[in-house]
C-alpha cells in the first residue's frame, strides 16, 4: 500500500509511544512509513524528509518528538502539507516542554499539536485519517464505524458498570 503519512519521530527512544499512531493507521488501513530524524541532530535529513514528502506521495505528516521538540515545527517550515505535532513526555518537565515548543508557531507556519504521550500519538493517526477522508469516501466510512464502535464501547461499559 502506497504511503499517504509520514510519522517522523525524533529518537528512537520515542518509537513505543509512537507506535500507538502507527497502530491506528494500520486500523484504519492507511499507509505510512515511520522513521526517525533529530531536528538537533540530523537537521539534513529532517529537512529532507520534508521538502520531498509531497513528491513522493505523502499527504500528512505526523510527528513526535519529546524535550525541546522543535521538530514538527522545523518540518512544517519546510513543506505545505499538514503537519500534525505529537508532544512526548520524555524529559524531567513531563512532557510540557515539548508541548510548549510544538503548540506555540509563529503565525503562517501551523502546526496542529496534540495532547501530550501516547493518546496525542493516536489522535494524531485518526486527525490524519479525517483529512484524508475529505476525499476518500471509504475511509470517511471507516471512521463513522470507528465512531460507532467507541459509543457502543461507552454503553456497554455504561451498562455493566457495578458501583
Ligand atoms: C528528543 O529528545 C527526542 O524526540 C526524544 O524524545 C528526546 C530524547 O532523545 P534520546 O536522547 O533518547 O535519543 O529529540
Amino acid at each position: 500500500m502506497a504511503a499517504s503519512v509520514l510519522v517522523v519521530m525524533g529518537s528512537a527512544s520515542d518509537a513505543e509511544v509512537m507506535r500507538a499512531a502507527c497502530e491506528e493507521l494500520k486500523a484504519l488501513g492507511i499507509g505510512y512509513e515511520a522513521t526517525v530524524a533529530s531536528v538537533h541532530r540530523t537537521p539534513e535529513r529532517a529537512t529532507e524528509l520534508a521538502r520531498g514528502a509531497r513528491s513522493r506521495g505523502i499527504k500528512v505528516i505526523i510527528a513526535g518528538a519529546g524535550c525541546a521538540a522543535h521538530l514538527a515545527g522545523a518540518l512544517a517550515a519546510q513543506t505545505t502539507l499538514p503537519v500534525i505535532g505529537v508532544p512526548l513526555d520524555s524529559s524531567p518537565l513531563s512532557g510540557l516542554d515539548a508541548l510548549l515548543s510544538t503548540v506555540q508557531m509563529p503565525p503562517g507556519i501551523p502546526v496542529a499539536t496534540m495532547a501530550v504521550g501516547a493518546a496525542g500519538a493516536r489522535n494524531a493517526a485518526v486527525l490524519a485519517a479525517q483529512i484524508l477522508a475529505l476525499s476518500d469516501e471509504s475511509l470517511a466510512a471507516r471512521l463513522e464505524e470507528r465512531r460507532r464502535w467507541m459509543a457502543e464501547s461507552v454503553e456497554k461499559s455504561a451498562e455493566s458498570l457495578d458501583l
